[in-house]
Parts: structure tokens; C-alpha cells; sequence
């Protein structure tokens, strides 16, 4: 059984429970006690020596970081290698977008609901955190005009990847519904099969 170690507010954990549930596969949630600090000790640390979540376990096979967690479950468990593609075209777009959701995403939207979560641990302006989110989200938006999902003609982890955070920042007060291309492609996402959100209920029908 593969198991998710993170909190359930985690978004990079959020991540992982997507792709797990799109691809039907069973998986059990650890729950860390963020506030407690029990990803700062062990033994979260032999799974990830930077004190951040999600960790997960696959039998013997132990991964951290949700980029690498996403590439793991695909190319392992994903027969078609649609979620990612195994020709250096596909996959580098790939690669490319899960850098862009790395950095640029990871430091605007994900920001964006981690100071509603931990106020004290983030020392950005609201206003700085929704001027990055504006930044990146335009460029995507921009990207989105022309197709229907980021890396490929057909969504990916890419894709799995950027929506965690974006799709919860409404939610998070910040309201996406200025980037009509970012909305549609977030309505597109929310209707493939197995699609969960956040805390863990099916979107799709
Ligand atoms: N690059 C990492 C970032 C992981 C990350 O920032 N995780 C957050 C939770 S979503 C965390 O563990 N924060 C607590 C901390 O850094 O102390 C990934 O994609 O997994």
C-alpha cells in the first residue's frame, strides 16, 4: 500500500492524492503534526532531511518532494506514459512546467494559502504575495489562450502539479476568476475522472 506522509492541508501533498486518485490507486494518509513539528524530527527526516512535506512510501521505495513523488507515481503506475511521456519532446515540457510550479507558483499561489495557514512563518506582504500571483497567473493565462492544458495537447502531471495551489486560491482570497483562460482550464481539470479536492472528496462526477 502506498503511503502519503503529509497533513491534509498540505498542498504539495495535495499534489500526490490527486494523481494517486485519478489513477485508482489505493493509498493510505499519514497525518504529520505540522504544528507539533513532526516533520522537523524523526522519523520524517530520513524520508526527507529538508523537514518538508509530503514523504511517501511505496512498499521498500521511500520518495519525498511532491515533483518527485508525481514523477514516481507515473511513470510507475501509468501504463499509457500520458501523465508523462517518455519521448524527450513530451517529457521536457513536462520538466518545464513542473519547474515553473516549483518556483514561480509555488512563490505566489502556494504562498498565498500558506500565510492563511501560518501567518507567522511567512514575512511577505499580502500585497507582494498577490502581486506574484498576478505574474505568474498572467503568463499562464496568456500560455492557455492558445491551448487546452500546459505541457501537451492532453493534461499531465504538469498539470496536476500547478493545479493544487491554483485551484485553492479562491478560497484563499484571491480571486482567479480575472484569468478567463486560467477558470477554464481550471473547470476542464476538475472534470477528469478521479479529480479530488482538497480535502479529499471527488470533484468529477
Ligand atoms: N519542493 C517541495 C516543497 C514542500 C513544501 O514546501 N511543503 C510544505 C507543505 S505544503 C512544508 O512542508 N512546509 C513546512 C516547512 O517547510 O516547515 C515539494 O514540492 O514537495
Amino acid at each position: 500500500m502506498i503511503r502519503v506522509h503529509a497533513t491534509m492541508g498540505s498542498v504539495n501533498g495535495y499534489k500526490v492524492r490527486i494523481l494517486l486518485s485519478m489513477l485508482a490507486l489505493p493509498f493510505e494518509m499519514v497525518d504529520i503534526d505540522m504544528r507539533g513539528g513532526e516533520h522537523k524530527r524523526e522519523p520524517f527526516l530520513s524520508m526527507n532531511p529538508f523537514g518538508q512535506m509530503p514523504a511517501m512510501q511505496d512498499g521498500d521505495f521511500t520518495i519525498a518532494d511532491s515533483h518527485a513523488c508525481l514523477v514516481y507515481v507515473a511513470r510507475k503506475y501509468d501504463k499509457s506514459n500520458r501523465w508523462l511521456p517518455v519521448d524527450a519532446e513530451g517529457e521536457a515540457k513536462v520538466a518545464e512546467w513542473m519547474s515553473k510550479s516549483a518556483n514561480e507558483v509555488h512563490q505566489g499561489p502556494w504562498m498565498k494559502r500558506a500565510k492563511i495557514r501560518r501567518p507567522e512563518a511567512i514575512t511577505l506582504s499580502d500585497a507582494e504575495i498577490d502581486a506574484r500571483c498576478d505574474h505568474v497567473l498572467r503568463i499562464m493565462d496568456k500560455h492557455l489562450a492558445s491551448r487546452a492544458w500546459l505541457a501537451l495537447g492532453h493534461p499531465t502531471i504538469a498539470d496536476v502539479s500547478c493545479f493544487g495551489p491554483i485551484s485553492i486560491l479562491k478560497i484563499s482570497n484571491y480571486d482567479t476568476d480575472k484569468w478567463p483562460n486560467i477558470t477554464r482550464w481550471l473547470t476542464d481539470f476538475r472534470k477528469l475522472p478521479g479529480v479530488i479536492d482538497i480535502d479529499g472528496k471527488p470533484l468529477s462526477s
